[in-house]
């Protein structure tokens, strides 16, 4: 619907307001019968009161441009723009032509390939995607807009604060819509924030402009005020804070009992309801002939289209399908300049580099030769990053690919994660990978499992600095036991100059998001050779250090180089020899190779510099030997960190972590 349409032609934009929100009213309502008939599982919330907000905002976007994620109010609006309403029904029935493959329940579905993202339960979350999906667009040259929903409960959220921040520092044109129908589950508005809060007023701090507006009264109006936001938004590319008055007429979901409102309160929500007030207003107009004839079409293509997917089958149970696709497909090589440098073909060039250098000239090498890509990150651009792994980009390629962040790493990587979804291939530096915590929802529930969910891609690269280099608990972390267990993260853990600049590369071919873990220690551990290496992806294998016959000894990071001056110690004095192994990539794990070397040796040593209990070690262990337990000639021997916060000072930190002594003092105890 264009906006003109609401004064040149009142007539036909008032019905066609009218057939959206009668369809998305009786389909709520069916909704819920449906659920408690049992046909249903999981719950329904549902959206009776929120569509004199959501109908007419969904009908005005441009959905060939334009970005949304839509909540657990937003009913009208999934309708809108999804193919049709047996999807929207599928997906409730959880059958086998549901939207998300039944993997995912009631309004948890979206469509990513035409820009609506499907909401995860963790409210606020979603909106920084929405923020980096329009920014996408816009650099695509495409005037969009995007649109970000959340509640007078959600509106608590970090998430909120971080992204509308962001989202102003970096003039992104989303229109952030609060829907306030003043409860959160069962708190009201009055144990949320403190008396006379007005939400929109918020909008001031973060430097945008704000408004509220009456989602509940008149409809026509309430679309001319949504109509000249989102012209104004799409002119000046800036955001807007709205703030819906709308209402929550079912109470929380099927489920909520509402025993928590206060006397008469049900019966104000119903009186204010919007969809009886405008059917009337349209009736005293004369339409009533027209409308009851639209209403009765479409009462009967609901109960057809109930009747269509009431016949769908359950999903089929294929534990190999669903595992298939928790990751994206291996994508094809990308066609790099066969050099380590860009500036044309030299593949016998060598660089003689730390790895922080060499990891500059990979970050170089993907700005320069491709253009979907940026990096961004806490003080990356003229500062050059914490580690000065980024110095120079900035000089390079300008502030539009080497963006500084404010320090908001959820948002930020909700951010990156919208652009991702639409092709764009960021590169996100945490300052230390300490501070990934902070956006553990945006990493592993949401990037992590959106192929999943909704079939959609997303490059990224997550650089984790990491270790202990004396810095105590908060700077220290090894957080690969904490993501790589959760599904759809990959992980490259480069132990030299060459595996980090293959890993760069790797990492950023790949369709799904993969942590780098850079160890600090690392960084400037000395100079080595690094050439164009077209094999580059070989480092989402192990690889052979030393051939030995009396173990195979397997560890990563910075943990290689303790092991390989234990090997040599052990070879040199007591002349006893170990397979050696640097893992390289943490997940997938590919342990053919090691376990062929299992097999010759019988004997497993596993060092990791994480905290032993539940740290990668474990997995590395039980998967090594459950497969060779009876051809073992030894216990397996694991090597880690204590399980402690990690501790300051050098004595405490040599205390805690394996140090070259402590391994020839463990290992020497194992061979007895
Ligand atoms: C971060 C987070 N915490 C808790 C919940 C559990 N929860 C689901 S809905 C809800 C209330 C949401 O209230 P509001 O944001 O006002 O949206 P409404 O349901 O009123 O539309 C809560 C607490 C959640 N989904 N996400
Ligand atoms: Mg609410």
């Amino acid at each position: 619907m264009r906006a003109d349409e609401l004064t040149q032609n009142p007539t036909a934009a008032l019905l066609r307001l009218h057939a959206w929100i009668h369809l998305t009213r009786t389909a709520s309502n069916r909704i819920l019968e449906l659920f408690r008939q049992g046909l249903m599982k999981g719950t329904v919330t549902g959206g009776q009161g929120n569509e004199g907000l959501i109908v007419p905002l969904a009908l005005l976007a441009d959905k060939a441009i334009d970005v949304i994620s839509f909540t657990h109010r937003d009913c009208g609006g999934q309708l809108i723009w999804s193919r049709h309403l047996c999807e929207h029904l599928n997906q409730y029935f959880a059958n086998a032509d549901s939207p998300t493959q039944a993997r995912e329940g009631n309004v948890h579905y979206g469509d990513p390939a035409n820009r609506s993202l499907p909401m995860i339960s963790h409210l606020g979350a979603m909106i920084s995607n929405v923020a980096g999906l329009t920014d996408s667009q816009r650099r695509l040259g495409r005037p969009a807009v995007g649109f970000a929903f959340f509640g007078d409960g959600g509106s608590s959220t970090g998430d909120i604060h971080e992204t509308l921040n962001l989202a102003s520092l970096l003039s992104l044109p989303v229109v952030f819509v609060i829907e306030n129908n003043r409860y959160a589950y069962s708190t009201p508005v009055s144990e949320q924030f403190a008396p006379g809060t007005e939400l929109w007023r918020r909008a001031a701090g973060y430097g945008m402009e704000g408004l509220a507006l009456d989602a509940t009264g008149d409809v026509l109006a309430t679309a001319k005020t949504l109509a000249a936001v989102i012209d104004k938004v799409r002119t000046t590319g800036r955001p807007m804070l709205v703030e819906a008055n709308t209402l929550r007429l079912r109470g929380h979901a099927a489920y909520d009992t509402c025993d928590y409102l206060k006397p008469g309160e049900n019966e104000a929500f119903l009186a204010a309801d919007p969809v009886p007030k405008f059917r009337a207003q349209l009736v005293a107009a004369g339409h009533e002939p027209a409308m009851k004839k639209t209403e009765a079409e479409l009462d009967a293509y609901l109960e057809a289209c109930i009747k269509v997917c009431l016949a769908v089958g359950r999903p089929a149970q294929s534990a190999e399908k669903m595992l298939a696709e928790v990751c994206a497909p291996e994508a094809p090589p990308l066609p790099w300049v066969p050099s380590v440098d860009s500036d044309g073909p030299a593949p016998d060039r060598k660089a003689h580099v730390t790895m922080a250098q060499a990891l500059n000239k990979a970050l170089f090498k993907v700005l320069a030769e491709r253009p979907e890509s940026l990096i961004l990150g806490q003080d990356i651009a003229t500062y050059g990053g914490a580690f000065k792994v980024t110095e120079g980009l900035l000089a390079a390629f300008g502030r539009s690919r080497v963006l500084n962040t404010p320090l908001a790493e959820s948002a930020c990587t909700g951010y990156a994660t919208g652009l991702a979804l639409n092709g764009h291939r960021p590169i996100e530096e945490f300052q230390f990978a300490d501070f990934a915590t902070e956006a553990v929802t945006q990493i592993a529930l949401n990037a992590g499992t959106y192929r999943f969910r909704a079939g959609a891609r997303v490059p990224l690269v997550l650089r984790f600095p990491c270790g202990s280099v004396g810095l105590g608990s908060f700077h220290s972390q090894e957080l690969e036991a904490l993501f790589l267990s959760m599904p759809g993260l990959k992980g490259l853990y480069p132990s030299n100059p060459q595996d980090a600049f293959n890993a760069v590369l790797a990492a950023y071919e790949d369709d799904n998001p993969v942590i780098l873990f850079e160890h600090k220690a690392l960084y400037r551990r000395g100079k080595y050779d690094i050439a164009w290496d077209p094999h580059y992806r070989d480092v989402w294998s192990p690889k052979r250090l030393r051939a030995g016959t009396h173990a195979t000894f397997v560890t990563y990071g910075e943990m290689v180089h303790l092991a390989e001056d234990a090997c040599a110690y052990f070879e040199n004095e007591y002349e006893v020899s170990f397979d050696l192994f640097d893992l390289r990539a943490l997940a997938p794990l590919r342990l053919e190779e090691i376990r062929a070397s299992l097999d010759r040796t019988h004997r497993l040593i596993v060092l990791h510099e994480g905290r032993r209990t539940h740290g990668f070690g474990a997995e590395l262990v039980a998967r090594l030997t459950e497969e060779h337990f009876f051809s073992l000639e030894a216990p397996p021997l694991r090597i880690a960190s204590l399980d402690l916060p990690v501790p300051f000072a050098p004595e405490l930190e040599h205390v805690f972590r394996p140090t070259k002594e402590k391994l020839i003092e463990r290992i020497a105890d194992w061979l007895g």
